[in-house]
């Protein structure tokens, strides 16, 4: 079987800086020879991402296309623009998700109205607008994943409204499978184990969650960017042909620990 991804090109969503998620997959789809199409919330970010992408060694073909997911005709336009430039595209990984930060501590209980629907827009119901814009370009079948965290199944304290929006990501994944899969296109989460990023930034006592991860989970250490980068690779190659509406787990075990 062929692993090379020479000849495919991939769009990623989500690229704020060299911790990114999304940066991780990035380089990972990159060594396997994808073209890379970058996407970034607003041009405060875009310097950053052109700046990264300048960094990856060999030949370096990638697009940059500034793609706000709140705003419906920006996805639109977005892969408008991307078909008139590239065609077809074979997959899009999609790194996103926002919630107010006074929402991700104390109680659920006190989720404002305002504050959930922000999180849901952002981080659920844009897999959702982005999947159905990007299907048109994936027309010789195609691979999209989404980034999700154990929040979403279990009470996790201070994920809160982020949790009850990455089950409603989980959730809308298994209906994208289910529409896409007659296309040929397979939606899948990767579930990542906690990791430094700039979102990660100020929210909870990350050095305790982390503390956990290397007493309990059962590599006793925290996953990387690369790690959750190679398990992307492996779901936008053609070894993962015959899965679709999976939640991998990259959490050095975590989850399966009661
Ligand atoms: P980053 O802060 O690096 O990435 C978050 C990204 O979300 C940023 O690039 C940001 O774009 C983007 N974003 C926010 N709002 C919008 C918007 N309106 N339109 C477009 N993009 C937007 O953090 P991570 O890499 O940690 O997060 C990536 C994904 O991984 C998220 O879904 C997160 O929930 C998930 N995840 C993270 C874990 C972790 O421990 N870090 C664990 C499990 C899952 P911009 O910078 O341009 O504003
Ligand atoms: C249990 C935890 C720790 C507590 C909860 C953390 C939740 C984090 C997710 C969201 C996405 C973080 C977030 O929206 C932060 C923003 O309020 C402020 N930051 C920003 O605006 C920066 C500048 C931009 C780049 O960030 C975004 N998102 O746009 C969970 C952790 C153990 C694991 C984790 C960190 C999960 C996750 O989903 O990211």
């Amino acid at each position: 079987m062929n692993l090379s991804l020479e000849g495919r090109t991939y769009v990623v969503m989500g690229v704020a800086n060299k911790r990114s998620i999304a940066w991780g997959i990035a380089r990972s789809l990159h060594e396997a020879g994808a073209r890379l199409i970058f996407t970034y919330a607003s041009e405060r970010f875009g310097k950053a991402v052109r700046e990264l992408a300048d960094t990856l060694e060999g030949e370096n073909n990638s697009l940059f296309y500034e793609c706000d997911v709140t705003n419906d005709e920006a996805i639109i336009q977005t892969f408008e623009n991307i078909q008139n430039d590239v065609g077809v595209i074979h997959g899009l990984a999609h790194c996103i998700a926002f919630a107010n930060r006074d929402e991700l501590k104390d109680e659920f209980l006190n989720t404002s109205r305002d504050g959930f629907l922000t999180a849901h827009n952002i981080s659920s119901y844009s897999l959702t607008a982005v999947a159905r814009a990007a299907k048109p370009l994936m027309s010789e079948g195609g691979s999209i994943i989404t980034m999700t965290y154990l929040g979403g199944e279990q009470v996790v304290q201070n994920y809160n409204v982020m949790g009850v929006a990455k089950a409603s990501l989980d959730a809308s994944m298994k209906y994208l499978a289910n529409d896409l899969g007659k296309h040929n296109i397979r939606v899948n989460a990767i579930s990542a184990g906690p990791i430094r990023t700039l979102s990660a930034k100020g929210v909870g006592d990350f050095n305790q969650i982390l503390q956990e991860i290397e007493e309990r989970a059962p590599l006793r250490r925290p996953v990387t960017q690369e790690e959750v980068g190679d398990t992307a690779y492996y779901l936008m190659s053609d070894l993962s042909r015959g899965v679709t509406g999976e939640v991998i787990h990259v959490d050095s075990g975590f989850n399966i620990i009661g």
